[in-house]
């Protein structure tokens, strides 16, 4: 494989593409020498194959708002690879969803069901819907809208979208509620992350930033240290930053900020259980703003307008909201601060050079297709109870997913373990969910 000549014929085919080459780029150049040694792997073209999608839906979503005026967005669902089980994978609602943005997530969510030992395909879809500022009816006209297309491509054993950045527990009600109105088919497991009252796991909402935070004990007792006592800056207020803060807070950290688009909210003796439960209201109001933490305790926490969660001193960092949210002059910014760890939550929230940054400064820095894997996981945990027609006490969902987390965490350091002894999380990460998808592929024929 050249990695070089497989971007530039990429980057011809899909110019502009940026995200989606960028998650590319990164893959490529973990797995080259891996590759390398495999020439089964080169005659059957594995890369070139797996870097592009098995296919991809794009259609209109029409709805009207609460003005009555006439709305249209547009809407995608990327099957990306179904080698190993079903597509599994989110939704995300953003104005800024676009292909080059669901390619590079189900790129990556390929990989990661890959990680997580559960017999998962990767998917990826949304719109770019903005829900900041629309009210509940409006919501659930879209999530209505946007199913009227996508149920026919779906199936529990199809393809089985969840959650992302815009799409929680009520989306997800709307869209199941209107997939079995169209496809007169009452199981549950067509979509995950559903109510506890109907098909839902215990533990979903929680799982993603728990399982991050069960990773992170993982590589701070690696690294001969543990979590008790450590400061953590975090960014967002959604799902996955309120499980993240939930699980820190509980195991003994301090989150001592949180970050919205408007800015960064310090917290000096860390965040409290009645400041966590408050972000589930910030995210539901469809503000986006995380100011509304200070105004609401103002003598807990100060707002500062414009700023990232990276300018807050902390031992650990943890992006979990989006795509490059931490760049490299953030990276630097935190090393002079003093930070040892990054574990990125959210997918691909670091870019190259913050990475490149953290790498070659002693901070031991994990990616998100294994920090985050926990949410996709227990989505996995809850395809398996629904095709039980059963459902588990949160212990056993909980000790399901330690041990998810603790094998995606073995597996990075078998694959990653450098000569020095230290971990490389990147590199082996990307080889050992890629080593799954290829020998798949490869045993599976020419298709
Ligand atoms: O990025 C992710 O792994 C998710 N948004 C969760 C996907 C899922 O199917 O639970």
């Amino acid at each position: 494989m050249n990695v070089e000549q497989i971007m530039q014929s990429l980057a011809a085919k899909h110019p502009g593409e940026n995200e989606y080459l960028q998650a590319v780029q990164e893959v490529l150049e973990s797995i080259e020498e891996v590759y390398n040694q495999h020439p089964e792997f080169e005659k059957a073209k594995i890369v070139e194959r797996m870097v592009e999608p098995d296919r991809i839906f794009t259609f209109r979503v029409t709805w009207v708002d609460d003005n009555g005026e006439v709305q249209s967005n547009l809407g995608y669902r990327v099957q990306f690879n179904g080698a190993i089980g079903p597509y599994k994978g989110g939704l995300r609602f953003h104005p800024a969803v676009n292909l080059s943005m669901l390619k590079f997530l189900g790129f990556e969510q390929t990989f990661k069901n890959a990680l997580t030992t559960l017999p998962m395909g990767g998917g990826k879809g949304g719109a770019d819907f903005n829900p900041v500022g629309k009210s509940d009816a409006e919501i659930m006209r879209f999530c209505q809208a946007f199913m009227l297309e996508l149920w026919q491509h779906l199936g529990p054993d199809t393809d089985v979208p969840a959650g992302d950045v815009g799409v929680g527990g009520r989306e997800i009600g709307y869209m199941y509620g209107m997939y079995k109105k169209l496809a007169r088919e009452y199981n549950t497991g067509v979509l995950t992350g559903k109510g506890m009252t109907w098909g839902g796991s215990i533990l979903r909402p929680e799982a993603t930033g728990f399982g991050a935070l069960y990773f992170t004990e993982h590589l701070l007792a690696t690294a001969g240290t543990d979590i008790k006592g450590k400061t953590v800056a975090l960014s967002g207020f959604g799902n996955v930053a309120w499980g993240a803060a939930t699980k820190a807070t509980e195991l003994g950290a301090k989150v001592v900020a949180i970050s919205g688009p408007d800015g960064v909210c310090e917290i000096p003796d860390g965040i409290t259980k009645e400041m966590i439960d408050y972000m589930l209201e910030m995210r539901a109001s469809n503000r986006n703003k995380v100011e509304d933490m200070a105004t609401k305790f103002p003598a807990a926490a100060k707002f500062t307008a414009g700023k990232k969660a990276w300018s807050v001193k902390c031992d650990i960092a943890l992006p979990c909201a989006f795509q490059n949210e931490l760049n490299g002059d953030d990276a630097k910014e935190l090393i002079a601060n003093g930070t040892k760890y990054c574990c990125e939550v959210s997918n691909m929230g670091c870019t190259p050079e913050a990475i490149h940054t953290f790498q070659t400064n002693g901070v031991i820095f994990a990616p998100g297709k294994a920090v985050n894997a926990g949410g996709v996981a227990t989505s996995g945990l809850e395809m398996t109870q629904n095709a039980a027609h059963l459902s588990w006490a949160p212990a056993e969902v909980d000790a399901k997913l330690h041990f998810i987390m603790e094998s995606i965490h073995e597996a990075c350091v078998k694959f990653g373990k450098k000569e020095d002894g230290t971990i490389d999380y990147v590199k082996g990460a990307n080889i050992a969910g890629f080593m799954k998808v290829a020998q798949a592929m490869l045993e599976q024929g020419i298709i």
